[in-house]
């Protein structure tokens, strides 16, 4: 009897100042917001007319490559160095987020705090937020978790994914503010909500997903004593495994965000600009995310990694063997999936880390062996061929491998735990948008005839 009151007064000290830690998120940002606003509003006033660089007409045909034309304050992108999130590169992210007892990569949960707020949380407060997010996770609706369970699974996970995003979108609070009217100054508490609820739930319905497309809809619940992306690993069938706990924090750390300009990011935040509540722009972002030039590039590594093994047919897979495949590959027409991108000029610092992990845990993993003899061969080739202008591997050209080495093999399935951890970087944007009420987009398109016109009288 005493030692259950004991436990009840324990518990009901730890849920208080879980409140009080996830209620101190909200409030850093609410004495955040005016003072953004404000430097926003004094920006424009003092500054709105100076120019960011000029637009050319390649730039027009090109994808938009290097026009400033988009605010992002979570992180920003250069193309020597790689990304930083609000101004921490990966190293730095790693050394200062906190971490699980015993672990050395930081929490997603901390990430999450630092692109809301731009401040490193302290242990305290990503233990508050990460108890906040499994109540949000608790709190789903059984219907909606009904609904992604009878999704047919003969769907592309991602497809599914985003089919899960728009069934959680029925309990936006930001939609249905908006529809009893809100006033437009209120507009990023009801968004809060969205984002802290879409988040918490991701990995609940991405895990519902993998079990039921590959594991006969055997489900298994949470255990809400984890920690987000431990969880997320348990839910999927790898509970109990402190290295692939550690991976899955890492990896949902380093693809959260790379700055607003990839299709995922600026899809999120394209669709926000109208409005439309967190979920429905998560969708839109998760649908780009699921393009093969995009996020589906990790999957089509290891479709042309298993593809690489079956052409080596058993021959060693020394540079001179791999140069051909390469370039079998090239000429076929496709582009070599991992390598290039469209801002990055050097090795990508996420691709880097995840080598690391690597040459600690699984240094002796034949497919690990494998893509880093690519790592050596592909830039060459690449440059060689002439086009790309960053032959250097990217983020994708190394997840694959360290989740097959785990034992998730399923390559359909890796843009999902892409987008899971997406959702982290651009929905920490998506409210900042409705923080500072960022118009909706709206650029100006021309046409070919417009085009010709305009450089003949210039
Ligand atoms: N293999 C072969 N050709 C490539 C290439 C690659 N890995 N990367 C670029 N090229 C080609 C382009 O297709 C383009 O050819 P065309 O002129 O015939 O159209 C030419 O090189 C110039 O492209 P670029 O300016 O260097 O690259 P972009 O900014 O247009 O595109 C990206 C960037 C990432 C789409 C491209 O490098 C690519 O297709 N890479 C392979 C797919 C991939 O790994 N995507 C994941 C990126 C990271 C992420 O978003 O997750």
């Amino acid at each position: 009897m005493r030692s259950s009151l004991k436990l009840t007064k324990i518990l009901s000290k730890a849920s208080t100042q879980q409140r009080y830690y996830s209620a101190e998120l909200k409030s850093i940002l609410a004495a955040q917001i005016p003072q953004k606003q404000a430097e926003l509003k004094e920006i424009k006033e003092k500054f709105g007319n100076v120019s960011l660089g000029d637009t050319t007409v390649r730039m027009a045909y090109e994808g938009m490559r290097g026009i400033k034309g988009l605010v992002t304050e979570t992180s920003l992108l250069d193309p020597e160095e790689g990304i930083r999130f609000r101004g921490y590169s990966i190293p730095e992210c790693q050394e200062k987020l906190t971490k699980a007892q015993g672990g050395q990569e930081p929490l997603p949960e901390a990430m999450l705090w630092l692109l809301l707020t731009g401040e490193v949380p302290t242990p305290q407060q990503t233990e508050g937020l990460r108890a906040d997010l499994q109540q949000r996770a608790q709190q789903v609706d059984p219907k909606t978790v009904e609904f992604v369970k009878s999704i047919p699974n003969n769907l592309h996970p991602m497809t599914q994914f985003s089919m899960a995003i728009l069934a959680l979108q029925k309990d936006s609070k930001f939609a249905q503010a908006y529809q009893d009217g809100v006033h437009k100054r209120e507009y990023w508490i009801h968004t809060y909500e969205d984002v802290l609820n879409c988040i918490a739930r991701l990995p609940l319905v991405a895990s519902i997903i993998y079990r039921k497309t590959y594991h006969n809809g055997q489900y298994i619940k949470s255990d809400s004593s984890l920690d987000w992306a431990a969880d997320y690993a348990s839910m999927m069938g790898f509970g109990g495994n402190k290295q692939i706990a550690e991976l899955f924090r890492l990896y949902l750390s380093i693809h959260t965000d790379h700055e607003g300009g990839n299709v995922s990011a600026h899809a999120t935040h394209l669709v926000g600009s109208a409005l439309s509540d967190p979920y429905l722009s998560l969708s839109a972002g998760m649908n780009g995310l699921a393009g093969p030039l995009h996020g589906l590039a990790n999957q089509e590594v290891l479709k042309w990694l298993k593809e690489v093994q079956k052409d080596l047919n058993g021959r060693e897979p020394t540079k001179e063997v791999l140069r051909q495949l390469i370039w079998d590959t090239l000429n076929g027409g496709r582009v070599v999936p991992g390598y290039g991108h469209a801002v990055l000029r050097k090795t990508d610092p996420r691709y880097t880390c995840q080598r690391e992990f690597a040459q600690k845990y699984m240094k002796d993993d034949p497919l690990f062996k494998l893509v880093s003899t690519l790592y050596e061969v592909v830039p060459d080739v690449l440059t060689e061929h002439g086009k790309t202008k960053n032959p250097w591997p990217n983020v994708d050209a190394h997840s694959g491998c360290l989740l097959q080495h785990y034992g998730l093999v399923e390559e359909d399935y890796y843009t999902v735990m892409f987008g899971v951890s997406r959702g982290i970087g651009v929905l920490s944007s998506l409210l900042w948008d409705r923080a500072l009420g960022l118009p909706i987009e709206r650029p100006k398109s021309v046409t070919t005839e417009w085009i010709k016109k305009h450089v003949k009288m210039n």
